[in-house]
């Protein structure tokens, strides 16, 4: 009964929180409607007309959707390849930091510290120390004190506690509240580089397309404050292979962190400063 790090297993468990977290039930406006899903259909009738599609792909195509159900990968498949767009949208009014996707690995509600913390982790967790500090301040430069920020991230294998078995439920999630002068010093380890499932529809498709798996190492991050726009966001670590060529196209120069070697202890540290725009 050893449970394995199935495409099928992690599907199911973005797909169960995608329905739990998230508003979904928002009635459209009909025009909306009419009008997004019709140049949906229509971009994907031209493709067809043009590229001339037989019937041999189009019923290998709808094998495949079939498959992405099943193995819950809606939420991987959209979050790769459509969410970057849609929160560029989002956020493209912003002055202060730039965000990025969430991902389908999110869960709300990790435990809380007050910083300076160290991060949920097995006794014996594999990887680099990691010192993880900085700031959280307003677009006006004033530090913002009792901010929270929510990190996300996964271990030296790649894997996400709460989508990967036998990993601690809380394991490298946490909530790390900012001091008076809106410091945080979070103590972690440095991520490995992610790549997708390729047990999946997902991974058939990358197969069949020659393309590959991977997501560059990455911090996920949620900075939020009273009167501020909620930041998601993401911070990458310079040299990593896939920086430039991220399967979910979700890295950003701006979100470079600048790795050092930690100063008298084992490991590498880093500063990062945050900066919340305040709701208009
Ligand atoms: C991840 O860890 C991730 O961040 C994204 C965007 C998609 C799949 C896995
Ligand atoms: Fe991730």
């Amino acid at each position: 009964m050893s449970a394995q790090a199935t495409a099928a297993a992690s599907g199911a468990n973005a797909t169960q929180r995608f329905r739990e977290n998230k508003q979904t039930s928002a009635v459209a406006n009909q025009e909306r409607v009419a009008l997004l899903a019709g140049r949906l259909i229509k971009a994907a009738n031209d493709i067809v007309l043009e590229e001339r599609v037989t019937y041999e792909e189009y019923n290998a195509l709808k094998a495949w959707l079939i498959q992405v159900g099943e193995d819950g990968e809606w939420p991987l498949f959209l979050d790769v390849w459509l969410e970057h767009s849609v929160e560029e949208v989002a956020t493209s009014h912003r002055k202060g930091n730039k965000g990025s996707i969430e991902g389908p690995y999110y869960v709300p509600n990790s435990p809380e510290h007050n910083s300076p913390a160290t991060i949920e982790m097995r006794p014996e967790e594999k990887g680099t120390p990691l010192l993880f500090q900085g700031q959280v301040r307003s677009t006006d430069g004033s530090p913002l004190p009792n901010a929270k920020i929510e990190l996300w991230h996964a271990d030296e294998d790649g894997f996400y506690s709460q989508f990967a078995p036998n990993i601690p439920e809380w394991n490298l999630r946490g909530t790390f509240i900012t001091d008076e002068e809106g410091n945080f010093q979070i103590n972690t380890i440095q991520p490995a580089p992610y790549q997708i499932p390729t047990d999946g529809a997902c991974g058939q498709l990358i197969a069949a397309a020659g393309w590959h798996a991977w997501r560059p190492a990455h911090l996920h991050l949620k900075v939020s404050a009273p009167g501020y726009e909620l930041l998601t966001t993401q911070l990458y670590f310079p040299g990593d292979p896939h920086n430039d060529d991220d399967i979910a196209t979700a890295t950003k120069p701006e979100l470079m962190l600048d790795i050092q070697p930690a100063a008298g202890r084992q490991g590498v540290q880093t500063s990062y400063n945050f900066v919340l725009d305040p709701e208009a």
